[in-house]
């Protein structure tokens, strides 16, 4: 048991805020760093102490490790949260924090590199009776046999990088006339991308849906779940909304996620907050894809669910103390949503869009939360992430948290940059996401630029659309799943809800 009386937060943004007021809440003092382009950022000036830790590139500031040490050293910080991105998952970080004496508030460095090896985390879960998508468990050099191994899965067919993630280093393979080819490019780019070639191949599975499951792990060796999230809205690997709970899952199916996602945690003795993330088909057959050892960006929905505070567990877990609940006593209240708002104009192939922003209204009312790092008035900077805020809505049921969001949408002022609010709108007024018919091809199916051409009706009959569709669907569910499996690019999962 260590108390903590002193963090310092290596990172920026909305993620920044957010670490520091749950530590103000627990009488913790905090310590910001930042870079040139951030002197006036948010962050800095919530922080009781502020350093400037470089240049305004990541890699001359949010990235420098040793200098944030330093920093630590310097103003006797007890621990360091790393947020998520920059280094968050990197194990040498983490260990050189550790020999610094200061608190890692995350897992072990080894469990970081454990699952950083997509191949090493696959050998690690392999005793735990986790399913896996059918495909190799080892690094494959040999395209002749790599060949073999392909046709006896069936194309389509998924080269991966052991050393990538989150859908970098991915080649999909169509046939096997084109598999040496693509083999020697995944190879290729997994050298260069990673300074690793190793591939392994697995099944491809064509329209998942992507869904994660948050796991909390204290050093007593107590590791419990705290239900999924989905996350299938996405584009180019990049996530536009997530929701919990999900549409789709069954409670049984959920109980039986949720226990595998422990195991995977027990297996690499995960400490700390981590979530599983998992693809499951159109016949609710769930898949382990890989372990995200960070908070996550969409964390929030689990909170509004749960009722806990995902930081403040972590900090409690970095302590030394035990989880103060077990998984009978967690359940699942209302629903949630979140919208990532990026600064980038969804008309406009969804180019970055900086610049000023000339104006800067939050939505506010119950239901509500908006996590931000910025204020009217502020440049966006070139140089990080272009996500401004996450614009979360909480209700009884997904229908109230839909209506929410449509209102909070409407609400929502930001002039200046162009933003992905009127792109949120579309999706979730659309009847695919309305009824929870959709997967992880969501966008491609359905987002064209022209789309947002009819520019936005008034808010009202922007939410009556929503609840017609809604009630429509109520009355007519079969009707409704038979015109969408009429449909050939529409995806089948109305028929498997329950
Ligand atoms: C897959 C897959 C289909 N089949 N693996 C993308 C992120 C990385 N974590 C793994 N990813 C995928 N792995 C097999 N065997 C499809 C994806 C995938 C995807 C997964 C989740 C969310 C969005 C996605 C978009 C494209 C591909």
């Amino acid at each position: 048991m260590r108390k903590i009386n002193k963090i310092l937060v290596a990172n920026r943004g909305e993620i920044a805020l957010r670490v520091m007021r749950t530590a103000k809440e627990m009488g913790i003092k905090t310590v910001a760093v930042y870079s040139e382009a951030d002197r006036n950022a948010l962050h800095v000036r919530f922080a009781d102490e502020a350093v400037c830790v470089g240049g305004p590139k990541s890699s001359e500031s949010y990235l420098r490790g040793d200098v944030i040490i330093d920093v630590c050293k310097k103003l006797q910080v007890d621990a360091i949260h790393p947020g998520y991105g920059f280094l968050s998952e990197n194990a040498g970080f983490a260990k050189a924090v550790e020999n610094a004496g200061i608190i890692f508030i995350g897992p072990s460095p080894e469990a970081i590199e454990l699952m950083g090896s997509k191949l090493a985390a696959k050998a690690a879960v392999a005793n735990y009776n986790i399913p896996m998508v059918p495909g190799t468990e080892y690094a494959i050099t040999d395209v002749e046999e790599a060949k073999i191994i392909a046709q006896n899965i069936g194309f389509p067919i998924l080269i991966k990088a052991s050393a990538g993630g989150g859908g970098k280093g991915m080649r999909v393979v169509e046939s096997v006339e084109v598999f040496e080819e693509q083999m020697q490019l995944a190879v290729s780019e997994a050298t260069s991308a990673f300074g690793d070639g190793s591939v392994f191949i697995e099944k491809y599975i064509g329209s998942p849906r992507h869904i994660e499951i948050q796991v909390l792990g204290d050093t007593h060796g107590n590791i419990v779940h705290l239900f999924e999230r989905e996350c299938s809205i996405q584009r180019r690997h990049q996530k536009v909304i997530e929701e919990a709970p999900s549409a789709v899952l069954t409670p049984g199916l959920r109980e039986e996620m949720g226990r595998c996602a422990v195991n995977v945690a027990k297996a690499c003795d995960y400490v700390g907050a981590g979530t599983v993330e998992f693809l499951v088909d159109e016949n609710l057959n769930f898949y382990f894809l890989e372990m995200n050892t960070r908070l996550q960006v969409e964390h929030p929905v689990t909170e509004q669910i749960t009722g806990l505070d995902l930081v403040r567990e972590q900090i409690l877990i970095a302590e030394g103390k035990a989880l103060s609940f077990r998984q009978e006593d967690l359940q699942i209240n209302g629903h949630a949503l979140e919208l990532r708002v990026y600064a980038e104009d969804p008309a406009n192939n969804f180019l970055p869009d900086i610049g000023k922003l000339e104006t800067y209204k939050r939505p506010q009312g119950l239901g509500v939360r908006v996590d931000d790092g910025f204020e009217q008035g502020m440049d966006i900077p070139i140089y990080y992430d272009p996500m401004i805020a996450k614009l979360v809505t909480f209700g009884k049921d997904r229908e109230e948290a839909i209506g929410k969001m449509l209102r909070a949408i409407d609400e929502y002022q930001i002039t200046g940059i162009a933003t992905t609010l009127p792109f949120g709108k579309y999706v979730l007024q659309h009847e695919a996401f309305v009824s929870g018919n959709f997967d992880t091809k969501f966008i491609e199916r359905y987002f064209t630029p022209e789309v947002l051409q009819p520019q936005a009706t008034e808010g009202e009959e922007t939410i009556a659309v929503a609840l017609a569709a809604l009630l429509m669907q109520k009355q007519k569910p079969a009707v409704a799943s038979e015109s969408a499996q009429a449909t050939s690019n529409v995806s089948n999962w109305r028929k498997n809800r329950t």
